[in-house]
């Protein structure tokens, strides 16, 4: 109880989801098949994505430059942060509960997304890339994948 009540000190509590860590590799929404970013059928751009000790899966994203993007993550084990440098993505990944965070990136490149909630032995470990691509390059990707990821480059 005490991990949530930091976890709302640190961000607001727009709404609250729970899901069960122990089956997030098994069923649901955080299955390994349906991580990494997909546009959703209302035309939404939703990254979906784990953190567990000690990495995030898909360790690699890619996202539009220019368009809105929901991260909707959570965490298999511990408590985990999630940030996104030069972006104001800044959030915690809570066993139990799914965070989600809006926004929109503004320029192209590689970003760093390091764990920066000390989450165990390997956490100095912990980290991964968001690439951010031009518009028709993402819708182009997307409609060629259900999923979008850029773990294999
Ligand atoms: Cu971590």
């Amino acid at each position: 109880m005490i991990f949530t009540a930091l976890h709302w000190a640190t961000m607001p509590p727009s709404r609250v989801e729970t899901v069960n860590p122990s089956t997030l590799h098994i069923a649901g929404e955080f299955v390994e098949s349906n991580l990494g970013t997909a546009v959703e059928k209302d035309g939404g751009v939703v990254v979906r994505l784990i953190g567990q000790q000690y990495s995030f899966t898909p360790q690699c994203i890619v996202v539009p430059e220019g368009m809105s993007v929901t991260f909707r993550a959570t965490s298999a084990d511990v408590i985990h942060g999630f940030i996104v440098g030069k972006s104001n993505v800044n959030t915690m990944l809570v066993p139990g509960f799914v965070t989600t965070f809006t926004t929109t990136f503004t320029e192209k490149g590689e970003k760093l997304m390091p764990c920066h909630e000390f989450c165990g032995a390997g956490h100095e470990g912990m980290w991964g890339r968001v690439q951010v691509v031009e518009r028709n390059e993402f819708l182009a990707r997307a409609a060629a994948s259900e999923r979008v990821s850029c773990v294999a480059q």
